[in-house]
Parts: C-alpha cells; sequence; structure tokens
C-alpha cells in the first residue's frame, strides 16, 4: 500500500489531519486499533474553543454542531458559597461552544468516508518504520494479514498510550511531567440542566463541575482519589457530595436523575519535547496530556493537525519543507501556554491531600481576585476562549 500520509490513530487529531488534507488534495490512509463502534461511542471532552469551532464551520463540519451543540458565553466560577460568573464574550469577544468530542468523531468520520477516505479501523501490531529515512513506512496487521503502508510522512496521532512517540530514539527526546494527587469522577446523568453555564467549583471536599451534553443528559465532574473504584460511588453518594460541594447561600438547586455512565480518570500534565523526528509527526494527545479542568485537550490537538496540514500543504504545494522544520517549536509555543492554564486552573479549583488551611485561603483569595480584577478575568476568559492558533 501506498500514501502521502501514513497517519496512526482515529481521535479528533488524525480524523481532522485526514479531513484537511484531503481538502488540499493530499492523500492519506488512517490506521486505527479500536472499532469504529468505540471511536465513535467513548465519552471524552466537551468544549470546543471559539477557533475550534470556526475551523470546523469553514471546513464543512459545522452542520450538526451548530444544530446541536450549544454556544456559552460565560462560565461560573464557585466558592465559598458564592457564584461569581466570567462573562467570556464581554471580555474576549468570543464564547465557546458545548459539543460532545464523540460527536465531532462521528461527524469526521462521515465526512471522510463521503470523501471516499481510507480509513481501516480494528488494525494490530502498528508499527512506524524507518522513520528518520525519506522512505518511511508503517506495518501493520488487518483482517488477519500482514500489510505495509509506504507514506512520504507518518502523523503520529495515536494519543497518550500509542506506538508513535516509542519510536523517536530516547536520546532525541526529552519529556516533561506531573501527576496530581487526585482524579475526576465523571458521570452523565438523565436530567435537565441545573444552570445555563458551566460551573466550576472549589469547596473543602475537593473540586466539583457542573457541565452538560444536552437539554436531557447533563455531565458532571467530582474530585476524588486517583485510584478510586467507581463502585465505592452509589448514585446517592454522588448526588450527597455534589449537592454539598455546590451548595450557595442563596439556595441554588442541583437537578438530578438517573446516572446512567460514571468513571474515573487520573490527572497528568505532560509534553514531549520534541514533536518531531525525522518524517514522524507527532500531533494531540501523542505529544502532551493537560489536566481536563481548562478543557484543553481536544483544542491542542485541533491547533496541532491545523499547523501540520499547513505545513504539509506548503511541501506538497510549493516544495518547501520550511514550515515542516518549524511545526514542532510552532506547535509547543501554544502547548506551554495550554499546559501552564490547564495547571493553573487545577492549583486554584482542586483540594490538594495534605493541604493545610494557609493553602486553602490562597486558593480562594486567589478566585476573588481573578473574578473581581477586570485584568484578572479578562487573562481567564482570553486562555479559556482559546489563544489563537499557530502562534
Ligand atoms: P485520542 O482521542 O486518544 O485518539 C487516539 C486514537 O489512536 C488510537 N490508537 C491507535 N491507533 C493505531 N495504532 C495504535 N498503536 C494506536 N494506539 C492508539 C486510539 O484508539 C484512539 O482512537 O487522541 P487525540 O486525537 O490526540 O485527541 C485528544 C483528545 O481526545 C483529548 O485531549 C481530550 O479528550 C481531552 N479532554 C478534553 N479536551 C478538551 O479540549 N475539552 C474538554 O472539555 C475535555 N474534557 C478530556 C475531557 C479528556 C477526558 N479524559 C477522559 C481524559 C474530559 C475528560 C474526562
Ligand atoms: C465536559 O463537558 O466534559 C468538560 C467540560 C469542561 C472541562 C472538562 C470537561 O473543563
Amino acid at each position: 500500500m501506498r500514501t502521502q500520509v501514513g497517519i496512526i490513530g482515529a481521535g479528533p487529531a488524525g480524523l481532522l489531519l485526514s479531513h484537511l488534507l484531503g481538502r488540499a488534495g493530499i492523500e492519506s490512509v488512517v490506521l486505527e486499533t479500536r472499532t469504529r463502534q468505540d471511536v465513535e461511542s467513548t465519552i471524552r471532552a466537551g468544549v470546543l474553543e471559539h477557533g475550534t469551532a470556526e475551523l470546523l464551520k469553514e471546513t464543512g463540519l459545522g452542520a450538526r454542531m451548530l444544530r446541536e451543540g450549544a454556544l456559552h458565553h460565560g462560565i461560573e466560577l464557585r466558592f465559598g458559597g458564592e457564584r461569581r460568573r466570567i462573562d467570556l464574550q464581554a471580555l474576549s469577544g468570543r464564547a465557546i461552544t458545548l459539543y460532545a468530542q464523540h460527536e465531532v468523531i462521528k461527524d469526521l468520520v462521515a465526512a471522510r468516508l463521503a470523501a471516499g477516505g481510507e480509513l481501516l479501523f480494528e488494525v494490530s501490531a502498528v508499527e512506524p518504520r524507518r522513520v528518520a529515512t525519506e522512505s518511511p513506512s508503517i506495518s501493520f496487521v488487518h483482517g488477519g494479514h500482514d500489510a505495509e503502508l509506504h507514506c512520504d510522512f507518518i502523523a503520529g496521532c495515536d494519543g497518550f498510550h500509542g506506538v508513535s512517540r516509542e519510536a523517536i530514539p530516547p536520546a532525541a527526546v526529552q519529556a516533561y511531567e506531573r501527576i496530581y494527587p487526585f482524579g475526576w469522577l465523571g458521570i452523565l446523568c438523565r436530567a435537565a440542566p441545573s444552570s445555563s453555564e458551566l460551573i466550576y467549583c472549589l469547596h473543602e471536599n475537593g473540586f466539583a463541575l457542573v457541565s452538560t451534553r444536552s437539554p436531557e443528559v447533563q455531565r458532571m465532574y467530582l474530585q476524588c482519589d486517583p485510584h478510586e473504584d467507581v463502585n465505592n460511588w452509589s448514585e446517592d453518594r454522588i448526588w450527597t457530595e455534589l449537592q454539598t460541594r455546590l451548595a450557595t447561600r442563596d439556595g441554588w438547586a442541583l437537578k438530578t436523575g438517573p446516572i446512567f455512565q460514571k468513571n474515573v480518570v487520573g490527572m497528568r500534565s505532560f509534553v514531549c519535547e520534541t514533536m518531531r523526528h525525522g518524517r514522524l509527526f507527532l500531533a494531540g494527545d501523542a505529544a502532551h496530556i493537560v489536566p481536563p479542568t481548562g478543557a484543553k485537550g481536544l483544542n491542542l490537538a485541533v491547533g496541532d493537525v491545523l499547523l501540520l496540514s499547513r505545513a504539509l500543504e506548503q511541501y506538497y504545494r510549493r516544495g518547501s519543507g520550511e514550515l515542516l522544520e518549524s511545526y514542532a517549536e510552532t506547535a509547543l509555543k501554544r502547548v506551554w501556554k495550554a499546559q501552564r492554564f490547564s495547571w493553573w486552573m487545577t492549583s486554584m479549583l482542586h483540594a490538594f491531600p495534605g493541604a493545610d488551611e494557609f493553602q486553602h485561603r490562597i486558593q480562594l483569595a486567589e478566585l476573588d481576585y481573578v473574578t473581581h480584577s477586570a485584568a484578572a478575568s479578562a487573562s481567564l476568559a482570553e486562555n479559556y476562549v482559546g489563544l489563537p492558533f499557530g502562534e
């Protein structure tokens, strides 16, 4: 098999890259270990930055998002029993879109298939080969047969646990990592929205987040032990804890309903420097992970592949490798800014095990400052709606 760009992974990074390349007349093949059904139903992100939503619209992927997604012009920070709104629209001129990651994935898969794109699901033994040469390839097994995909470039879009990052020799990479001493218990429930905007809440018992998926389905998270067994959390316990953490002095009420999905995720910050080795380019979670508090992971993946698609377009149209050469450096600048923001939101909003009253007071002071100071709230808003791509 031969193509121009071999893409490993059909997450948002791999599928969007294939879509953008297709629009520029560049061929690609996407290799994915999971089934289509699995890829299209895994529950993950929900917040699309302004730039992400615009890109989806500009490239023909906006129809269902505009119909079924929801535009949010602000978020709420809740602490000490008080609610404070950050007016994203007034402070940054932009809004965010609530539209689930697996819906974006469904739209991308449909668009690729409609355009005749090649997506191979349920492949195994995927291995990038000869990445530092002019003729790289990807070996894999599909339908019980050994296969090899020859290509000009390989895009490693296979997430944090993929094989692409490992194909870079250890001497050529430097990893930076922070693992947090807590995780999030996430739930989906059938209920009406409790709030028209997201609520990020700090309480002595820990963080809580109220998000949404539709008028009928709500998404909420609770800070918990990173090794917590979800079975220790009955519906009763989850609702009691959410109500305790989210309680306000003005008697705000949480709307509850049957919980039909729950899981625990760990929290880490991770950056792999570099994001390129020879003809292998890493994008998305394969190269970096952020804690979900800033809602940045999916949006960073989008920023990476937008840059990479422009670089590949320059290479194929004009024969210039200039943007490919600067890809890692340019991408990492935005990645580190999102790392900083995600780390900062996480530090401000979680109860750290072993923290004393001093640290808690500092967090309350920071929340008070960030919600009262025009300069500080504008900075939060600017980062939350998303810094410009490619800068
Ligand atoms: P993905 O989505 O992990 O996709 C990688 C794909 O590669 C496949 N794969 C392989 N394929 C072939 N060969 C191999 N050897 C392979 N190994 C793996 C995998 O099966 C998979 O299909 O990475 P990608 O595309 O970089 O996308 C990243 C995002 O998925 C991730 O950053 C976000 O979900 C993070 N995130 C959020 N991001 C946001 O921007 N806004 C949010 O509101 C937000 N909320 C979240 C989140 C992540 C969460 N979890 C579960 C960690 C909330 C949560 C709870
Ligand atoms: C979500 O809706 O899943 C979500 C929202 C905001 C975050 C993280 C996740 O910061």
